[in-house]
């Protein structure tokens, strides 16, 4: 009778998985898996320290690793990891899995740089990269684990890992035949510090993580101090801590001195050779194994990089088995299962991470590291509508759908494929010393910016300085699918400016509210941003070469705006805001056209009055964009 029992019970997780707690995730890791902790030396004669979980049940398991900045802890070969691997899923079914500190990084040696260059073409030589420090580390890996591995390696890693996930991408070694870079950084110009040129304010509180040099391996956290100088956990209102903070050069001065990561911003204003030779994108031509990259819609820290990565692989890999997953997730949510998935106060449904974690990752792994043939079942792209809140199922991404346009006509009106007139134009001044809220709710200094990605936009709606168009309530459903190209016809009084663009789903007023949220969050005329950005708009003709403008003049600024798929249902409207400040999330333009903004001084910082010409417009649709780094490299 027992059996029986406990077999309906393994029967029902089976069917429905449920996540697990931390304590049982804890004692499956030391129940099933063994721990060593090891130097691996790289081609240059640096050693990598590297953390290998091998599963006590003998076997020739697939190896699954993970090269990160932010530190395999714990160290100590008694000290196990609270989980392994990317969900409970892979880690029951039994991977060796591998964890290592990277270059300069906590216990390993070497010098840490960031979003480290590719050096082509380097498989066999003696420079190091972050290619070959993964290719030197599964050739130590599979002489050491023989017996004990079928001889695939597979890697993952969400961010900064996915970053070094997606470096391991040229050049790789043979045994490397699974790749999910999942939120990586593609290029720090467009993804976390910057977006089109503009600084996060934001970021200021990360630069301690990234700005310093070990003096030697370390478990200790070398940081903490330079990060306290924030007082992030005094500061209650962070517009009116970075407000008071005045130009950016006083965080030169007060803050972030000695930070060796924040003097290369400061003095890499443009899209030099600095930032260029930090991009992966360009790098991304010879790839030969699956590649599954992964991403959430409302990730506020790397949207770039996975839409990017992907996009590009299937230009210059068009071979390569490269698919793209992206969910109703912020930065990592699929990672993490609650029960329900909400960004901010947007509900979009239950179980959807674990939906991800066992249907598509688990699939894709165990495929391509066990004995799969041909290609797993699963599609091109897979991708939630975020508007419908469904998965769909595309061959191609971008989709090949009709493009849409939005026009802006007087009264506030948004025109659905129509365009406005050249005849009329809309104007607002743009104060820095009153600069727009970037979010309805008060927020603290922020490590990075997130919960802003959906949030409510009826704050900006209201203020002189913010352009508003709306459409009537749609009479159908309108599906927003692909990518984005904000084609603006501007004169500004001054000589330089930003561009904020939003686009927004208006909801009806008796949209339901949402138990997850508190009671005073009523979601009916919700204005939910479905997707925005800035430019800076001195970079309007080149990244690397910015100009003034000259005042009142007309002028042109075209901005990408990252990827969407959304539904407006009917009965909601579509609703496009334009403004030039964006605070604390962007730092401010000071408006008068300096060489360095980082260095501007508190008078540079003036009024402008921003004039939008009637015929700007937006496109959506499939648009051709070319990422700027692999523009750079086409161009050579
Ligand atoms: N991409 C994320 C990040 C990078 C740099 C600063 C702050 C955040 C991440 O790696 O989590």
């Amino acid at each position: 009778m027992k059996k029986h029992i406990l077999l309906f019970i393994g029967l029902c997780l089976f069917l429905n998985p449920r996540a697990w707690t931390q304590e049982e995730e804890s004692s499956y890791v030391k129940e099933h898996y063994n721990k060593e902790e090891v130097y691996i030396p790289m081609r240059d004669g640096t050693r990598l320290y590297t953390a290998i979980y091998t599963p006590k049940e003998k076997g020739n398991h697939p190896i699954m690793m993970q090269r990160t900045c932010y530190s395999i802890a714990p160290y100590g070969p008694d000290a196990y990891k609270r989980s392994l691997g990317p969900s409970q899923y892979l880690m029951e079914d039994k991977f060796i899995f591998v964890y290592q500190d990277v270059r300069g990084r906590w216990m390993s040696e070497g010098k840490f740089t960031n979003m480290t260059p590719n050096i082509p073409g380097n498989k066999h030589k003696k420079e190091a990269d972050e290619s070959s420090d993964t290719f030197d580390t599964i050739e130590w890996l599979l002489k050491h684990l023989k017996g004990k591995t079928n001889g695939k390696v597979g890697q993952w890693g969400i961010s900064y890992p996915g970053f070094y996930t997606a470096a391991a991408l040229p050049d790789a070694h043979p045994a490397l035949k699974a790749s999910s870079p999942q939120a990586p950084i593609g290029d720090f110009f467009f993804d976390d510090f910057h977006h089109n040129g503009a600084y996060l304010q934001s970021y200021t509180a990360a630069y301690p993580v990234f700005g310093y040099q070990t003096k030697e391996p370390t478990t200790e956290s070398w940081y903490r101090e330079a990060f306290a100088r924030m007082k992030t956990a005094n500061a209650i209102d962070g517009y009116d801590y970075h407000m008071e903070l005045g130009p950016l050069k006083n965080i030169t001065e007060k803050i972030h001195f000695d930070n060796e990561f924040w003097q290369q911003t400061v003095e890499h204003p443009n899209y030099d050779e600095f930032w260029q030779k930090r991009s992966i994108i360009p790098h991304l031509d010879d790839i030969d194994h699956a590649v599954m990259v992964v991403g959430g819609w409302f990730d506020a820290e790397d949207l770039y990089g996975p839409l990017n990565i992907y996009k590009t692989i299937e230009k210059t890999s068009p071979d390569a088995y490269n698919t793209i997953v992206f969910g109703p997730w912020s930065h990592g949510d699929w990672a993490r299962e609650r029960g329900f998935q909400a960004v901010n106060h947007v509900y979009f449904g239950d179980s959807i991470s674990i939906f991800y974690q066992t249907e598509i990752e688990r699939t894709f792994f165990n495929h391509f590291l066990r004995d799969g043939e041909g290609k797993p079942n699963l599609p091109e792209a897979y991708m939630f509508d975020t508007g419908l809140k469904e998965w769909q199922k595309f061959d191609v991404w971008p989709p090949q759908i009709p493009q849409t346009t939005l026009g802006f006509a007087q009264n506030g009106k948004l025109l659905i494929n129509e365009e406005g007139s050249n005849d009329d134009e809309f104007s607002y001044v743009s104060d820095p010393a009153k600069p727009v809220p970037y979010t309805s709710f008060t927020e603290s200094v922020t490590f990075t910016p997130r919960p802003y990605m959906t949030d409510d936009q009826r704050h900006a709606a209201r203020r002189p300085d913010v352009l508003v168009w709306e459409s009537d309530p749609l009479e159908e459903n309108l599906t927003l699918a692909g990518e984005i190209a904000a084609k603006l016809k501007v004169a500004i009084s001054s000589t330089d400016a930003d561009f904020i663009v939003k686009i927004i789903d208006v909801y009806p007023g008796d949209h339901e509210s949402y138990e997850h949220n508190p009671d005073n969050i009523v979601m009916g005329n919700y204005q939910q941003l479905v997707r925005a950005e800035v430019f800076r708009g001195r970079f309007r003709d080149s990244f690397a070469d910015p100009k003034p403008f000259i005042p009142n003049e007309e002028d042109e600024v075209d901005i990408t705006l990252q990827d969407i798929l959304h539904t407006f249902k009917k009965g909601h409207k579509v609703m496009v805001q334009i403004h030039s400040t964006w605070f604390p999330y962007i730092d401010r333009n000071p408006q008068k056209y300096v060489e360095n903004i980082y260095k501007a001084e508190e008078e540079d910082f003036i009024k402008a009055t921003i004039t939008v010409k009637g015929d700007s417009k937006i496109e959506i649709g499939e648009i051709e964009t070319t990422p700027q780094s692999l523009q750079l490299e086409l161009d050579k």
